[in-house]
């Protein structure tokens, strides 16, 4: 739009043209205000009855809430008005008016609940605190991707239509792919590995995972962010440090660029980076702690996975993040290496906050023989994985590396009950769309 000011640029003595939502119409009898509202602010719009044209004090009393206006007029000084500024316009247009019936109330002073607020969502992130979510979310992937470069890895962007699945054959979409089947990947693992074999070396991709998981919890998604990441000549030790770097570099970017959002959110004052190193536990370590907390009616044995409870009990007596390390082989994925001197041993971890997973990953099996070993262990047809394991006869380096989930990120460092605030439009059991 032409010659338009953002309401936060608007300064005493200027003359202006703003446009956004009518925020709210305050009616004091001789005088109304209208608040304005723009992605940069408020502005105070006053209406004095008995001294401005009928019309126009018309339209401003007589628009309805959330409807696009624009105004123009001079700016004064008013230290009673909300940012200490405020128009008195000479004219006002209505630009797209809405409907007075609105299904859910953006000033916050009516509750929704989520369904209502994900079935409304450009109305929902006309809210500061839903906006600053966002704002935040935007914010952890800018730091990401800075970390990301700054540990010299290059962007990458992989199919998300594929012919195979990696994380398990019961979590997959199908699709038809010109009559053939296909699926929506699980994770870009397979090609990001591709990729680190190369001369390319050090991978990283921020990009859309798909599980069809069945169950609907606060935590899982059936469309997720994955920030991966893959590093030749890295071993599991080195993806560690990336992924504590990156989680580390999310939270000091909005410790330091998202004060206005974490006002919002009403975390400024409590809100912290975390300073101590992750500390690395292994996986025997961690059945040990667990089952000393006493939460769990059955104990812990070697080979069981970590159930939600046991994950919670040990993240309230580790109080940090913390790696778990040295995972049991039969509980990691067949492209996991193993440890050199106990096979039962593998080579993956976990990256988790106090109240869940954050992320996987590990040193990759890069020795042809085993890899095809492995395949075969896990119940897949190697041949259907020809295409990728075929490139491990042609000099594949030792590689390491490990997905990261974007929306338990944002999840975790705002504290949001559900993850589904995270994501605008999120995918699960019940959400097609929008
Ligand atoms: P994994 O399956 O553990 O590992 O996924 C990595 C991380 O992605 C996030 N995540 C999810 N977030 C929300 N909803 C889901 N349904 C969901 N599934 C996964 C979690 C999880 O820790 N290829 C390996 C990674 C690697 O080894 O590099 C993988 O995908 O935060």
């Amino acid at each position: 739009m032409q010659d338009r000011t953002y309401t936060a640029d608007a300064e005493p003595g200027d003359h202006v043209t703003v446009a956004g939502w009518v925020h709210e119409v305050r009616d004091l009898g001789g005088i109304a205000f209208l608040i304005l509202r723009d992605s940069a602010g408020r502005i105070q719009v006053k209406f004095e009855k008995d001294e401005m044209d009928e019309e126009l004090v018309e339209t401003g009393l007589g628009v309805s809430r959330e409807s696009v206006v624009s105004v123009t007029g001079a700016v004064e000084e008013e230290p009673r008005a909300p940012t200490g500024v405020e128009v008195t316009p000479e004219g006002m247009e209505v630009v797209a008016p809405a409907d007075p019936e609105l299904p859910l109330d953006p000033s916050g002073k009516v509750d929704a609940d989520l369904s209502t607020r994900l079935d409304n969502r450009t109305l929902d992130l006309r809210k500061d605190e839903v906006q600053a979510v966002f704002e935040v979310r935007a914010e952890i992937l800018r730091a990401a991707r800075e970390t990301f470069r700054d540990l010299n890895c290059t962007e990458i962007n992989t199919p998300k239509i594929v012919a195979t699945g990696t994380e398990g054959g019961t979590e997959l979409f199908p699709i038809t792919y010109f009559g053939e089947e296909a699926f929506m990947n699980q994770s870009p693992q397979l090609f990001k590995q591709l990729i680190a074999g190369s001369n390319v070396e050090r991978v990283f991709e921020i990009g859309p995972i798909f599980r069809a998981e069945e169950h609907n919890t606060p935590r899982h998604l059936n469309e997720a962010t994955s920030i991966d990441f893959e590093g030749a000549f890295c071993d599991e030790s080195d993806a560690m440090d990336v992924a504590e770097a990156v989680v580390r570099s999310a939270y000091e970017a909005v410790a330091e660029n998202c004060t206005e959002e974490l006002e919002a959110l009403d975390l400024a004052d409590d809100f912290e980076v975390p300073e101590e190193e992750f500390p690395r536990l292994t996986y025997e370590e961690t059945i040990e702690r667990i089952n000393a907390t006493g939460e769990l009616d059955d104990q812990l044995v070697w080979g069981d996975d970590l159930p939600t409870e046991g994950e919670k009990a040990l993240g309230e007596d580790v109080g940090s993040h913390y790696f778990i390390t040295d995972w049991p082989s039969e509980i990691k994925p067949f492209y996991i290496q193993d440890h050199d001197d106990d096979e039962q041993l593998s080579t993956g971890f976990d990256l988790m906050h106090p109240t869940m997973e954050l992320v996987s990953g590990g040193k990759r099996e890069h020795r042809y023989e085993q890899l095809v070993d492995g395949f075969e262990q896990q119940g897949l047809d190697p041949e259907q994985f020809d295409y990728y394991t075929k490139m491990f006869r042609y000099g594949m380096p030792p590689h390491a590396g490990f997905g990261l989930g974007g929306e338990r990120l944002v999840m975790t460092i705002l504290g949001l009950e559900n993850i589904r605030e995270a994501v605008l439009f999120p995918r699960d059991r019940q959400r097609l769309s929008p």
